[in-house]
């Protein structure tokens, strides 16, 4: 426990941890389920293209979402390129899709790698989802599709984006990379607009190493995901469409199935974990923890908190600099909005005050099966030992720079 400013070890007190605890750190997986499945795999000789493993790992994807299809991937970003770039969506080069400012940058890129425009709309300033009110300006005669973000598994508004998409005549996807195992009220995310797409990233709820998925109900948008991610092999062994090589490994499949074993487990675990921040950060004054509610089911993968520097006494990237020297590996989650970034950079028209608010105060607290209560209090403990020393923390920081 922490009496005071120098008990910090920003200032040479004590670190809190001897190891680091880390936002990002996989989850845990019954090792020896894996192990069975890579011997497998290994037995066999079927290592990748479309194997058993693969298909299995679709199957239960498929079945979680609530949804015909499941198309695995080598990892989201080549999922999302894929699905933006589909032939369906009649997108010629120049060609606008519309994206959330804030996000990780593979929403944006999947659409500028496939020659497309993304067009950068603000998003709600509470809880960082695309703000529907904002789309109409935004669309033009060149828009030919919405990708919303379910940001840390909050689920998007949905029924307004469709509606929205319906009336514009334009596609809509959805970048469900942080939803795995989360609902838009009882309904699985993964079977809404015309696709999503999850990440089975290393960092993810659900991990295959690297891996990702597009979902849908639609047979002939799935059909030709499947060619695209295999060269445009269509059944009977001709190219049908350019393709590239997207397909998923039966390693990764291994370790995706595997992990999905411990799904339930894991999101019970975040969700007390989730309880215990929200009871420890209670009574500190400007870090504000994400509830996200009841109505819609989160994995509760992402501690998200806020920090509003005027009353905490500090801002969020000194409140991180406190964390890491405690051996707390916080992670400023997201602390640039696309548009400011370069290769977008005066890609927006004006300031998307939503974005830009929510970058510089977000903050990303470490969560999973790792993390024990006691953790949290001891987390809690130095947030809230930096918070009441926070301007005095602010003077010596400038003064040490
Ligand atoms: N759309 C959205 C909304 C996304 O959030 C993402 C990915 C994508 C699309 C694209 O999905 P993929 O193409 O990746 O399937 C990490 C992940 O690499 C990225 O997948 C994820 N979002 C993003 C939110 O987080 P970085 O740049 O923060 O990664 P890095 O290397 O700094 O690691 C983050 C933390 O995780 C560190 O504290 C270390 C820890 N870590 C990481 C790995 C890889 C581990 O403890 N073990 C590990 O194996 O992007």
């Amino acid at each position: 426990v922490k009496g005071g400013i120098d008990d910090l070890a920003l200032f040479g007190g004590a670190r809190a941890f001897e190891q680091n605890h880390r936002v990002g750190r996989p989850n845990p997986i019954v090792r020896e389920r894996f192990l069975e499945r890579l011997n497998r795999a290994l037995d066999t000789e079927w290592l990748s293209n479309m194997g058993p493993l693969s298909e299995e790992f679709e199957q239960r994807v498929a079945e979680l979402a609530g949804t015909r299809h499941c198309v695995s991937m080598c990892n989201a970003t080549v999922a999302l390129q894929m699905l933006v770039g589909d032939p369906g969506t009649g997108a010629e080069p120049g060609d606008e899709v519309i994206v959330p400012a804030l996000t990780f940058p593979a929403t944006a890129h999947a659409v500028a790698w496939r020659g497309l425009r993304p067009v950068f709309c603000d998003v709600d300033p509470v809880t960082g989802l695309i703000d529907p009110d904002r789309i109409p300006e935004l669309l033009s005669p060149r828009t030919r599709a919405i990708l919303g973000v379910h940001l840390w598994g909050q689920a998007c508004d949905v029924p307004r984006l469709e509606k929205i998409a319906a009336e514009a005549g334009v596609r809509l996807f959805f970048d469900a990379a942080p939803a795995v195992g989360c609902t838009h009220d009882d309904t699985q995310i993964g079977a809404f607009g015309d696709a999503e797409v999850f990440s089975f990233h290393a960092t993810k709820v659900v991990n295959s190493f690297e891996g990702g998925a597009v979902v849908t109900n639609d047979d002939a948008l799935a059909e030709r995901l499947r060619q695209a991610r295999n060269f445009g092999f269509t059944s009977d062994g001709t190219v049908g469409l350019v393709g590239t090589n997207g397909k998923m490994s039966e390693a990764a499949a291994a370790m995706g199935l595997t992990s999905l074993e411990s799904l339930e487990e894991t999101i019970a675990h975040n969700r007390a974990n989730h309880r215990t921040y929200l009871r420890a950060l209670a009574d500190v004054p400007g870090v504000t923890p994400y509830d996200y509610g009841l109505r819609h089911r989160n994995s509760h993968h992402y501690m998200m908190v806020t920090v509003e520097p005027e009353q905490a006494g500090l801002d969020r990237d000194l409140l991180l600099r406190v964390l890491h020297a405690e051996h707390v590996l916080a992670r400023p989650y997201f602390s640039e909005p696309l548009h400011r970034m370069k290769p977008y950079a005066g890609a927006a028209p004006a300031t998307l005050p939503g974005a830009e608010y929510l970058c510089r105060r977000l903050l990303a607290l470490p969560t999973g099966p790792a993390v024990r209560d006691e953790d949290i209090e001891i987390i809690c403990d130095v947030v809230r030992v930096a918070v009441a020393h926070g301007p005095e923390i602010t003077r010596r920081h400038a003064a040490r720079a």
